[in-house]
């Protein structure tokens, strides 16, 4: 990976089929909310009060103070063929094969964060890989992300933050007292290297797990949706088919 730990790709997307992502998550919306209605679903309630639900093979995050708005959704590719065709899209499998160092990329997980204009939460300073780690253990070291914009985005809509070369860390010290046990200990954080990526609708941001990054709550009236495509050496088993054993934190700093 290069120095920052994280690529961008300009104008991946654009025109027609920009639009089309857009109009599928909002078909998608439409539909996971229809079916959360019907009241056949599952929910859980995660340590930190977020409530999540389990509605057509998808788990839907609930924003937390902004009542029947979807944060996320989560697995999502298999709810739209224009989402499932990003799997094998040489525009992200070429650039994800060079960054994960392997020939063929396969799918982890695919989540569609809306970050709705005047609603949309906060993400506190994270890695990824912590979550993916109580997943897959140590073949989390393997997985990258591909964020796919469908909106601007800007420091006033809650534009992703990172920490350029966190990566090289590995696991960062997580903050004990936070009660999923997933987050970053902010105070170690320096946020004086905090880089906020202003990008456009149809860019790409490609990063590991190890990189360090938030973003803030999205106070402004415009959108901030992003398509996140999880890769991984083909091969290897989903998200969906592995247990989360948060046991495994243990093993982390
Ligand atoms: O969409 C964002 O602002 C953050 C995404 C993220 O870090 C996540 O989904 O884990």
């Amino acid at each position: 990976m290069n120095e920052p730990g994280y690529r961008i790709l300009h104008g991946l997307f654009g025109g027609a089929e920009l639009a089309r992502l857009a109009e599928a998550a909002e078909s998608v919306q439409r539909d996971v909310l229809a079916k959360a209605a019907s009241g056949r679903t599952s929910v859980e309630v995660w340590p930190d009060g977020h409530r999540l639900e389990s509605v057509d093979g998808t788990k839907l995050h609930w924003e937390p103070e902004a009542t029947g708005t979807i944060r996320s959704l989560a697995p999502v590719s298999h709810l739209h063929p224009a989402f499932d065709a990003l799997w094998t899209d040489p525009r992200l499998t070429g650039p994800m094969a060079d960054l994960l160092g392997v020939a063929e990329p396969g799918p982890f997980v695919s989540k569609l964060n809306f970050k709705r204009a005047g609603v949309g939460s906060e993400f506190a300073w994270h890695q990824d890989f912590p979550f993916w780690y109580c997943c897959a253990g140590p073949a989390a070291a393997d997985i990258a992300t591909a964020m796919i914009y469908l909106d601007d985005a800007g420091a006033g809509n809650g534009a992703l933050s990172v920490i350029p070369g966190s990566h090289r860390d590995g696991p960062a010290p997580r903050d004990r007292a936070e009660p999923t046990g997933l987050l970053v200990d902010a105070s170690k954080v320096d946020a004086s290297r905090e880089r906020v990526l202003e990008l456009p609708a149809g860019s790409v941001l490609m990063f590991p797990g190890t990189l360090v990054h938030r973003s803030a709550p999205n106070r402004s009236d415009r959108d901030r949706r992003t398509l996140l495509f999880c890769f991984q050496p083909a091969g290897r088993p989903q998200l969906a088919e592995l247990r989360y054993r948060r046991e495994l934190l243990a093993d982390l700093p």
